[in-house]
């Protein structure tokens, strides 16, 4: 059984759609990031964090995987030249993507006020216009970024493409609006967009 830790709007959504991919048991504990509640299991305030039998883990991207190996879903084997190829995607979607939209919230509303540049916004628009027209190519007659099989990367992808969507960027390529779409269409993602904290 697992325990999840953290708010439904946040990236907490990743790994509650991998345990609803992969069918595993597990409750909620809804607690907002910076929480007293949260600091005490994750000292630095951040979610998600997952407990696995007592052991605290940290990280979406990170979770996500380790359900992944633990439950041999939607990765490859480690060691293996398509297990290199599926964890250069992940990185390259945290590298453009996450990593991009994190500085466009923290300076819309995360950064203390005396500390945001509403500029920042503009620069963001534009890169995550550049960083999709590049990686749209690899999605070229494909259903997910390994081919036939998704994995790891593709839960990242969509879930930062659901978040650019919300912070009011547009997702300016058609190959990935309809690679949104189809991934949307899973159950399992259904299931935790209708969850509510
Ligand atoms: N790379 C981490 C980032 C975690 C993170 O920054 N989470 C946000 C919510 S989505 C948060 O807790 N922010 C609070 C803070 O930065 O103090 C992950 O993927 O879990």
């Amino acid at each position: 059984m697992y325990e999840v830790i953290g708010a439904i709007r946040s990236r907490t959504r990743r790994v509650l759609w991998m345990l609803e991919e992969i069918g595993a048991a597990y409750t909620r504990n809804a607690a907002s990031a910076r929480s007293d509640e949260v600091r005490a299991i994750n000292p630095t305030g951040k979610i998600p964090a997952l407990i696995v039998e007592g052991t605290v883990l940290t990280d979406s991207t990170a979770i996500v995987q380790f359900l992944a190996d633990r439950h041999a879903k939607f990765t490859f084997e480690t060691g293996t030249l398509e297990r290199a190829q599926q964890d250069g995607f992940t990185q390259r979607i945290l590298d453009e993507f996450d990593s991009i939209l994190w500085m466009a919230g923290r300076h819309d509303h995360y950064l203390p006020e005396d500390e945001r540049i509403p500029e920042v916004r503009n620069t963001v628009a534009k890169e995550l216009a550049r960083n999709m027209a590049a990686l749209a190519p690899d999605l070229d007659g494909k259903d997910f970024l390994m081919g036939g099989v998704m994995t790891v990367p593709d839960l990242i992808l969509a879930h930062c493409l659901d978040w650019a969507k919300s912070a009011g960027f547009e997702i300016s390529e058609p190959i990935l609006q309809d690679y949104a779409k189809r991934l949307r269409s899973r159950d399992a993602y259904r299931r935790t967009l209708a969850m509510r904290d």
